[in-house]
């Protein structure tokens, strides 16, 4: 073979190799793995959001053994409720809309990266294994004030959550 034929061949054949290698990790990705792309649950008119079930009662909601459902409206520019409480090991399923504008939602650890399209329901799951304050943030620019639009879910102890429940303060009501 030429000289020149295998300098071609050296930058033809990776060119190739690369696109196919992306392909393959698309694929395993979507379908050994099955991670997905968090889509729109259903739709639900954003003027109406807050008489519109399940966001006529914003919160959390215990669901079943340490999961828990946030129901959650994102408007410019705060999150309702700005605050959320879970025990250690909840896992949570978010579901959230944007009443205004095109928001997003961000928790950095578990990761939750969703954009909040007005009306349309994003449905997003995460695990809280660490006590601790985890902040959520806004990571769509929504305005002059999109830098204040934060909320935040506080993970307590087993122990403070067994304390609560037994003063009667639990404020997680059951669906
Ligand atoms: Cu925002």
């Amino acid at each position: 073979m030429k000289r020149h034929t295998l300098f071609e061949l050296a930058w033809i054949l990776p060119s190739l190799a690369l696109p196919f290698g992306i392909l393959v990790a698309i694929l395993v990705t979507v379908f050994g793995v099955g991670m997905h792309v968090p889509s729109a649950h259903s739709r639900i008119d954003p003027k109406q959001a807050a008489t519109t079930p399940p966001f006529d009662q914003l919160g959390v909601f215990e669901t079943g053994y340490m999961s828990y459902e946030v129901r959650m409206l994102a408007r410019t520019w705060s999150f309702d409720p700005a605050e959320i409480r879970v025990p250690v090991g909840a896992e949570v399923t978010f579901v959230v809309t944007s009443q205004d504008l095109v928001h997003g939602m961000l928790i950095d650890e578990p990761n939750v990266n969703v954009m909040l399209i007005p009306g349309e329901v994003a449905r997003v799951k995460a695990k809280f294994d660490k006590p601790g304050e985890y902040p959520i943030i806004c990571h769509e620019y929504c305005g002059i004030a999109h830098q204040t639009m934060w909320a935040r879910v506080i993970v307590e102890p087993a122990a403070t959550v067994l304390q609560t429940t037994e003063n009667g303060g639990d404020d997680h009501a059951a669906r």
